[in-house]
Order: structure tokens, then C-alpha cells, then sequence
């Protein structure tokens, strides 16, 4: 399976978030990726740099003044004799205004941002717009006829929305390949969330669409991150009604609640007949996982990926969350090389 991943990830680095009431370094950390790239490279998969897409080809699923936004806030942080990273501390909730982006720094945070665990330093957008093409070149070369592909992306993408960032993420690099699949001749693509958090940037992007089946397994969010979205009563509207699952899940499942879990929302798949399936891989699900609460062990992530291969679909991995570090690759490369043997 080909690998794309840019160093520039590491330009994302040195922002804390609100854990515990006190400001701590971010559990999305540079050595993630480090580690899934040894792993990769272990595995033998060839590892190339992303293609040079235009920022135009991140307005297919984004808000065009969110992207500027995100482009623009640190240089306009540091325009105020600031520095270090950004974080917002002011959002606009039950009873505010939504229809005015405030003129101030601060307040555009506030206004795009959902919580208050994703600084913005310096290199943010330099890193996200990276993995964004890490994305997009995976779904390239899926539309050019390879059966599978893996992008390593660093910033995570499934939380950000339309026009909205949180979760550790900024742009949505697996909306943006499954919107460059619908782009390029595939007229039915299926997403399959196994990040431990619901994938609600995502859902967001593709709630009203009929061509994009969204299917997330996640921890229960009436007690997990991101807890305003991700309830099995969420179905998808107009267009889109049927065409969202949601399969949240209690703590501390294991690998026989969750392999059951997977089987339904393979069967939800199948039935849908997709043309290119896209799974944003996130191994959250890990025991060891410092900030989650299911019980998946290194062994069952092969079987996750010898499930997702059944489908035999052209197939798009793009990287989401996973914070054990130290046990990151060997989980992603056991998914990867169980999708291959499958
Ligand atoms: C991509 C991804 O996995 N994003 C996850 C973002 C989660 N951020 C907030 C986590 C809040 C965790 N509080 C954990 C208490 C752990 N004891
Ligand atoms: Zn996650």
C-alpha cells in the first residue's frame, strides 16, 4: 500500500489545551506521526511526499472565509505584538449572534473554533494544509486505479466542519478525499469513522448528501469528546435522511461488543453499494490510550482491517486520532496489514 506523508507536520507543535482546568501540552503531539511513519517504513510500504493541490481544492467541503481565517490568525496574533499559540476562551452560544464574525482576533476564535483544546501556533496552517494534500493524493491515487492507499496525516482532520475547527483538527482531510472521490468518477463513497470520537466535522460536511454514506463507531457522547454530536438519533437530513449511522458505544468496550458494532456498520455499508470506501483511521480505541476508554488490544487492530477489506472496494485510510505514541504505529500498521492479507 502507498504511504503519503509531509514533514511538515512538525510545524504544528508547542500549543497547549485546556485539560483538568489547567493548560497542559497537547495529547496531538509531532512524535505520533514519527512513529507511524517507523512503522510503515517497517511494514515495507513505499512513503512519498503529498502533490501540490491548490488551496482552491480545500473550498470543495470549506467555508472559504473559515479557510482564510485559518490561513491568516497567527500572522494577525502576531500583527498585535503577540506570539506562542492561540486558543479561544469566548464562543457564541444559546442567545448570541452566529451572523457577525467579530472584526478582532479573539473573536473570530471564538466564532470558528468548538472548544478550547486546539491552539493555533505559527506553523498550524503550514502543517494542516500538508496533510490536507496528504489527503487529496491519497484519493488520487485511488482514483488513479490503486486499490488502496494510506494518508498520514498530522493534524487529525474529522472534527473540523464546514466552517468550524476543535478536536485537534483544522481541515477535514477525509472529507477532502471522499469529496475529491465524488470529483473524480466515483458516485457513491462510504466513510466509516473508527476514531474513538465521533466524527461530527464529517457528519457536518456531508448531512445532507445522499452520494456520502457517514458510518462512526465512537465512545457514548453523552460522557465523550465531543459530546454535542455523534447520538444514535442523528440520521442525516433532506436529502441525506438514512444516509448518516451513528453507533455510539459505552466505556469500556471491548473487541466483542466493538466487532459487533463493525459488523453492522460493514453490513450498512455494503448494502449502500458504494464505489470507493474512505475509513478514517483513528486508534483511540487502543487500551492504552491516555484520553479514551475502550479496551481494543494491539491484536484486534489487524482484525479491524481484515473487516474493512470485505468490502473489496477501492479504499482510502486517512489518519485521525491515537495517543498511546508509543504503541501508535504498530496499531495503524496492524490495521493496514490486515486490510492487505484480508
Ligand atoms: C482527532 C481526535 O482524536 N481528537 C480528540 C480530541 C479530544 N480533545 C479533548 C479531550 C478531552 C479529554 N479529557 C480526557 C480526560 C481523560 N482522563
Ligand atoms: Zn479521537
Amino acid at each position: 500500500m502507498k504511504v503519503v506523508h509531509s514533514p511538515l507536520h512538525a510545524r504544528h507543535d508547542g500549543g497547549k489545551e485546556l485539560h483538568r482546568g489547567e493548560l497542559v501540552p497537547c495529547f496531538e503531539m509531532p512524535v505520533r506521526a514519527d512513529y507511524i511513519l517507523k512503522a510503515v517504513q517497517r511494514a515495507g510500504f513505499e512513503v512519498t511526499e503529498p502533490r501540490p493541490f491548490a488551496e482552491d481544492s480545500l473550498l470543495r467541503v470549506h467555508d472559504a472565509g473559515f479557510v482564510d481565517f485559518l490561513r491568516t490568525a497567527h500572522t494577525e496574533w502576531r500583527a498585535l505584538g503577540k506570539d506562542g499559540f492561540m486558543l479561544p476562551g469566548a464562543f457564541p452560544a444559546r442567545g448570541m449572534r452566529r451572523d457577525h464574525i467579530p472584526a478582532g482576533i479573539n473573536g473570530k476564535l471564538g466564532y470558528y473554533a468548538f472548544d478550547s483544546g486546539t491552539p493555533i501556533v505559527e506553523g498550524t496552517w503550514d502543517a494542516a494544509l500538508a496533510a490536507a494534500r496528504c489527503a487529496l493524493t491519497a484519493a488520487s491515487w485511488v482514483a488513479e486505479g490503486n486499490k488502496s492507499a494510506y494518508a498520514l496525516c498530522r493534524p487529525p482532520g474529522h472534527h473540523a466542519g464546514h466552517s468550524m475547527y476543535g478536536g485537534y483538527c483544522f481541515l477535514n482531510n477525509a472529507a477532502l478525499a471522499t469529496q475529491y472521490l465524488r470529483d473524480h468518477g466515483f458516485a457513491r463513497v462510504a466513510v466509516l469513522d473508527v476514531d474513538y470520537h465521533h466524527g461530527n466535522g464529517t457528519q457536518d460536511i456531508f448531512w445532507e448528501r445522499s452520494d456520502v454514506l457517514f458510518v462512526s463507531i465512537h465512545g457514548n457522547p453523552d460522557t465523550e469528546y465531543p459530546y454535542f454530536l455523534g447520538y444514535a438519533d442523528e440520521r442525516g437530513a433532506g436529502a441525506g435522511e438514512g444516509y448518516t449511522l451513528n453507533l455510539p458505544l459505552p466505556h469500556g468496550t471491548t473487541w466483542d461488543t466493538y466487532s459487533t458494532a463493525l459488523d453492522a456498520a460493514m453490513d450498512t455499508i455494503g448494502r449502500f453499494t458504494p464505489d470507493a470506501f474512505v475509513v478514517s483511521l483513528g486508534v483511540d480505541t487502543y487500551e492504552g490510550d491516555p484520553i479514551s476508554h475502550f479496551k481494543l488490544a494491539a491484536g484486534h487492530f489487524p482484525l479491524m482491517g481484515r473487516r474493512l477489506a470485505e468490502l473489496k472496494v477501492p479504499t482510502v485510510f486517512v489518519q485521525e486520532g491515537g495517543y498511546a505514541v508509543e504503541d501508535i504505529g504498530t496499531n495503524v500498521a496492524g490495521v493496514l496489514e490486515g486490510f492487505l492479507r484480508g
